[in-house]
C-alpha cells in the first residue's frame, strides 16, 4: 500500500514511528515549511531557522539513505502555508492509499489530524511517539486514583521501570533525591566552559537568509546562529556536555550569574524536542559518567531527574488534562504583560538580564524562567494566556506540551495545584541569594518597601494579601499568612501603596 509519511519539523528522529516499516521503493515522505507553523505565534527568528535548518538536513540525510522525500519550502511559489492543505497537494502529486504520521506535540494538531480521514477519504494511522519514555494511557495508568500527581513519586517509578540509577530496587547512594546539594550559590571565579558552536554550513546560510527576509518583525536576534542542526553535531554537544558541564551540573543547578547565560546546564532541550536526541541515551551517557567516576552523583542525578522525571511528567501532564488546561486562570490574573519583556527595558536587573539572553540566544536556563521571569509575572498577576504566548514564542525549545504546564503550572498556579503544591512566589532575597543580579541594580534588595526597595520584595506580599481567598487554606504557605499578619496595618498600607505605584510605571 503506498503510503504518505508526514514527518513535522519536532519529529527528526531516524527512528521515528511513522518511518516505521517505510518502503524506500513505494512510499512518500512528506515535510513542509509552512507558514501556519511559524506564525501561529511568532516564534522567535533563531526557533523558525533551527527547525528549518534541522529538517532540510534531516531531509537530505533521508534522501541520501534512499528515502523518496517530497520536501516543501516555505518559499516554494505553490506552498499553500499550512500542513493540511501541503497533505492535500502532495495527494495530488502521489498516488497514496494512505496517510501515516506520529503523534503531534501539541493538541490542536492532534484535532486537525484526526478530521483528516473523512476530509481525504482514505487510513489515517496516528501512530505512538514512541521516543517518549512514558506514554500517555502509561501516565494516566499513574495517575488514576491518586489525590496529588506529585513528580517526585512519578519519578522513582520511572526510575525503577527503567533501572536507572538502580541497585535492586533501591536507587544508588540510598536516597532518591540530591536537591538539597544542587543549591549552591554562584562563587566568584567560577571557570564556565564555552558553550558548543557549529559554523553555519551552506543549508543553513540559507535559511538564515529566508528567515531574515521572511521573519524579520518575529522577536528576536538571529545572528550570531550556532545551534546545531545535526543529530550528529547534537550527539558533540551532549558528549561536551557530559565531559565539562555535567561534574558542575548540579551544584550550580540554580545559580545565575550576569554575562553568563549557560551556566553548567546541558543547552539540549532543543534538540530533544526536535528529536536529534533521544532522552535514553542522554540520560544513559550520564550514568555512565557516573559509573567512570566522571561526574558526582549529585549531579547525574539531578540531569537525570529532570529528563527522566520532569520531561515525561510535564508530557503526562499535558495529555491528561488537555484541552481544559489551555484556559485554566485558578488566581484570576488578568495584568497585561509588561512591554518589558519584549525590549528588556526595565531597570530591574534581573529581568533585564534575563530578556536581553532570551532576545539573544532563545534560550534561557531553568532558573531564570522560573525564578526570575515566571516568578514575576505571578507575582505581578499577569494573564495566563498571555504569559503561555510570550513562552511559547522566545525559547527554541517550546511546544506547547512542553510549555503549557511549565507556565500554567509550575509558574502561574493557573491549575490551582494540579502540578506545584505551593505557588514558586519569591522575593527578591532569593534571587539575590542565587545570582549576582542585585549588585547592579538600581533597585536595592534588602529594602522592603519605598520608590528604591526592590519590587520582588513588596510584590511578594501583595500577591499573597491579593490572592489570600485563594491561598490562604494552603498548609505550605500558612507560615507565610502568619507572617503577614503580625505585620502592622502601617506596613500592609505601605506594601499595597508600593504595589499600586509600580503596577502604575508598567
Ligand atoms: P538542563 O537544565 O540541562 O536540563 C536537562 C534537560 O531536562 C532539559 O534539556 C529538558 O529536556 C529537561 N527539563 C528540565 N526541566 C524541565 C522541565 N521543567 N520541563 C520539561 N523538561 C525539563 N523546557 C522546554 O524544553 N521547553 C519549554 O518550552 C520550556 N518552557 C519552560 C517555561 C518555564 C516557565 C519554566 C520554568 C521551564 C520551562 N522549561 C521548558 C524547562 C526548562 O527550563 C528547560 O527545559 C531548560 O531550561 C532547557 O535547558 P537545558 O537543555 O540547558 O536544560
Ligand atoms: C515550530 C515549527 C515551525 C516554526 N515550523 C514548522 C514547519 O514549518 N513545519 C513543520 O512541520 N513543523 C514546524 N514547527 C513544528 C510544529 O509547530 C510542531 O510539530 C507542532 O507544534 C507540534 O509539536
Ligand atoms: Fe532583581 Fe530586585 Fe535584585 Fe534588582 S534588586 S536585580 S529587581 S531581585
Amino acid at each position: 500500500m503506498t503510503t504518505l509519511r508526514l514527518i513535522l519539523g519536532d519529529q527528526l528522529s531516524p527512528s521515528i514511528s511513522a518511518l516505521e516499516e517505510c518502503d524506500p521503493a513505494k512510499d512518500v515522505i512528506l515535510m513542509c515549511e509552512v507558514w501556519d507553523e511559524a506564525t501561529y505565534v511568532k516564534h522567535h527568528k533563531k526557533k523558525i531557522a533551527f527547525l528549518f535548518s534541522a529538517m532540510r538536513h534531516f531531509a537530505r540525510d533521508l534522501t541520501e539513505n534512499g528515502y523518496q522525500l517530497d520536501y516543501v519550502k516555505l518559499d516554494d511559489p505553490e506552498n499553500s502555508g499550512s500542513l493540511q492543505a501541503e497533505v492535500s497537494r502532495a495527494l495530488k502529486r502521489h498516488a497514496i492509499e494512505r496517510i501515516v504520521v506520529t503523534f503531534p506535540g501539541e493538541y490542536r494538531l492532534l484535532e486537525e489530524f484526526l478530521r483528516w480521514e473523512s476530509l481525504f477519504n482514505l487510513p489515517v494511522e496516528i501512530r505512538p511517539d514512541t521516543r517518549f519514555l512514558c506514554s500517555p494511557d502509561g501516565f494516566a495508568n499513574w495517575a488514576r486514583g491518586r489525590k496529588q500527581l506529585r513528580m517526585e513519586y512519578f519519578y522513582r517509578e520511572m526510575r525503577k521501570h527503567y533501572s536507572v540509577l538502580i541497585e535492586g530496587d533501591q536507587p544508588v547512594g540510598g536516597q532518591w533525591n540530591y536537591d538539597a546539594e544542587n543549591r549552591k550559590p554562584p562563587s566568584s571565579g567560577l571557570s564556565i566552559p564555552d558553550p558548543a558552536s557549529f559554523a553555519p554550513d551552506d543549508i543553513t546560510k540559507e535559511v538564515l537568509k529566508l528567515v531574515a527576509e521572511r521573519f524579520a518583525d518575529h522577536f528576536g536576534d538571529l545572528e550570531p546562529f550556532a545551534f546545531a542542526v545535526t543529530r550528529e553535531d547534537a550527539l558533540r554537544v551532549l558528549g561536551r556536555f557530559i565531559a565539562q558541564r555535567l561534574p558542575h551540573f548540579g551544584d550550580y543547578q540554580d545559580a545565575m550569574i550576569e554575562g553568563e547565560p549557560w551556566m553548567f546546564h546541558s543547552h539540549i532541550s532543543f534538540y530533544l524536542n526536535s528529536g536529534l536526541l533521544h532522552p535514553m541515551e542522554c540520560i544513559k551517557a550520564a550514568e555512565r559518567a557516573w559509573h567512570e567516576g566522571r561526574a558526582p552523583l549529585n549531579a547525574v542525578e539531578g540531569f537525570t531527574r529532570q529528563i527522566l522525571g520532569w520531561r515525561e511528567y510535564i508530557r503526562g501532564i499535558y495529555w491528561l488534562k488537555m484541552p481544559d488546561y489551555g484556559q485554566t486562570n485558578f488566581l484570576e490574573a488578568k495584568h497585561d504583560l509588561p512591554a518589558f519583556y519584549w525590549t528588556a527595558n526595565t531597570q530591574m536587573n534581573c529581568l533585564r538580564q534575563c530578556v536581553l539572553e532570551t532576545r539573544a540566544n532563545a534560550y534561557a536556563h531553568h532558573i531564570q524562567r522560573l525564578m526570575v521571569l515566571g516568578n514575576f509575572a505571578l507575582l505581578a498577576g499577569i494573564e495566563p494566556k498571555q504569559v503561555n504566548e510570550w513562552f511559547l514564542i522566545v525559547y527554541a525549545d517550546a511546544y506547547e506540551w512542553v510549555e503549557l504546564p511549565n507556565v500554567s503550572g509550575m509558574i502561574l498556579y493557573a491549575d490551582g495545584g494540579l502540578l506545584a503544591s505551593k505557588p514558586y512566589a519569591a522575593g527578591g532575597a532569593y534571587i539575590n541569594k542565587m545570582s549576582n543580579y542585585c549588585k547592579s541594580c538600581r533597585f536595592k534588595v534588602s529594602k522592603k518597601n519605598g520608590a528604591d526597595a526592590c519590587p520582588f520584595n513588596y510584590l511578594y506580599w501583595d500577591f499573597l494579601a491579593r490572592n489570600r481567598d485563594k491561598l490562604q487554606d494552603n498548609p505550605r504557605i500558612a507560615m507565610m499568612y502568619r507572617s503577614y499578619d503580625r505585620m502592622s496595618e502601617q506596613k500592609h498600607q505601605a506594601i499595597a501603596d508600593d504595589a499600586r505605584r509600580f503596577f502604575k510605571t508598567l
